[in-house]
């Protein structure tokens, strides 16, 4: 019987090794530990045998028992950690793989990098940057930039109102300069700063209008600052982002918060100055209006006008892109045709 259970020992440990997976080795198991199998028989025939036949062979039965259980349990676990490593490969999600091909890096917008430019430009030049809110009171928009109420030069920005307030009292700012007396409460003189920002007029769109279009207003004030200073700024700053060959001129105009005041021109860039369509044959194109910073309003600020003198100006950037690229309708920046706007 000892010869027969090494033997029944032995096939059921080779049956338990090569069991291919769980449920294999479950039937294994049933078969070689279970109720009806060999060892349960050969436990059976105990009885029969004298006491220390029966002693000797129950424990080699024990024996044999406790090791095909442990070795089940081995199996099952090798088993185990197999299937459960199949089962993750299965499973496995690669979320950094992409079928469709990757999409096409966009750029900047021709305003901001108009914009970015702009600002370098000046800040080359010495100038720090500025910024103010779009909504802003009419204190700000008019009355502290020397146009009190019913003045008719208001007629000269058609505003647009914000429902907020006493009637006609906040607004879209219809230009930078409120920037300008934001700036000249915040830090005492000398100042030399620019300060860029959407505006919102009531304007119809046209080859050269936007109803939202973006300036570039600048602010000097030093002590002895002169209107040759402005001109000097304005033609260097003109050299430095058009080039050498594009020059500026200035002409009388009218703006409220200067005085004198000036409309500023270059040299046409598609004729360079021979006169073409555009700049309607006159060899000049206008970028914006500048001056000398009136006295009212430095006194609304609290700035001793007798000490202190500056000038101001205010382009239109969107135009200035215009120029420096060639285009000639404002309305195409803002279409937003990718196939215009990769251009640059
Ligand atoms: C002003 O807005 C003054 N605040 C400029 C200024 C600042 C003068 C400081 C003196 C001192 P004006 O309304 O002319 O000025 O506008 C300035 C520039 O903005 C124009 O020359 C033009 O380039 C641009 N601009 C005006 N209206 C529009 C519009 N609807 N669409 C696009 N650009 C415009």
């Amino acid at each position: 019987m000892i010869e027969q259970l090494e033997q029944l020992q032995a096939d059921a440990a080779a049956r338990i090794a090569a069991a291919a997976d769980l449920d294999g080795l479950h039937a294994v198991e049933i078969d070689v530990l279970g109720k009806r199998s060999t060892l349960t028989d050969l436990r059976k025939q105990l009885g029969g045998l004298d006491p220390d036949e029966r002693r000797t062979l129950g424990q080699r039965l024990n024996d044999a028992k406790a090791q095909l259980e442990a070795a089940v349990v081995a199996r099952r676990a090798d088993l185990e950690a197999t299937a459960r490593t199949a089962q993750l490969a299965a499973e496995r999600l690669d979320l950094t793989e992409r079928l469709d091909p990757a999409p096409a890096r966009g750029h900047l917008h021709l305003v901001t990098q108009t914009r970015d430019r702009l600002e370098d430009v000046f800040v080359g030049l010495g100038f720090t940057v500025a910024e103010g809110p779009e909504v802003e009171d009419d204190w700000y928009n008019f009355e502290a930039l020397n146009i009190p109420p019913s003045h008719p030069a208001r007629g000269m920005w058609d505003t647009l109102y914000v429902d907020a307030g006493e009637p006609q009292s906040v607004l879209l700012r219809t230009h930078t300069s409120p920037v300008q007396i934001r700036v000249m409460q915040d830090v005492a003189p000398p100042i030399y700063a620019v300060m860029p920002g959407r505006v919102y007029r009531r304007d119809t769109a046209d080859a050269s209008h936007m109803p939202v279009f973006h300036q570039i207003e600048g602010l000097v004030v030093d002590r002895g600052i002169t209107f040759a200073d402005l001109a000097g700024t304005l033609e260097a700053f003109t050299s430095a982002y058009f080039g050498s060959a594009i020059h500026s001129r200035l002409r009388p105009s009218y703006f409220p918060f200067t005085e004198p005041s000036a409309e500023y021109d270059i040299n046409c860039v598609f004729c360079e100055g021979s006169g073409c369509r555009t700049c309607a044959q006159t060899g000049w194109l206008e970028l914006g209006g500048c001056g000398m910073v009136h006295p009212n309003v430095f006194a609304a600020v609290g700035i001793d006008p007798e000490e202190w003198s500056g000038f101001a100006f205010g382009f239109g950037i969107d135009r200035l892109a215009l120029m420096r690229h060639g285009v000639d309708d404002l309305r195409e920046l803002f279409t937003n045709d990718v196939r215009f706007l990769r251009q640059f």
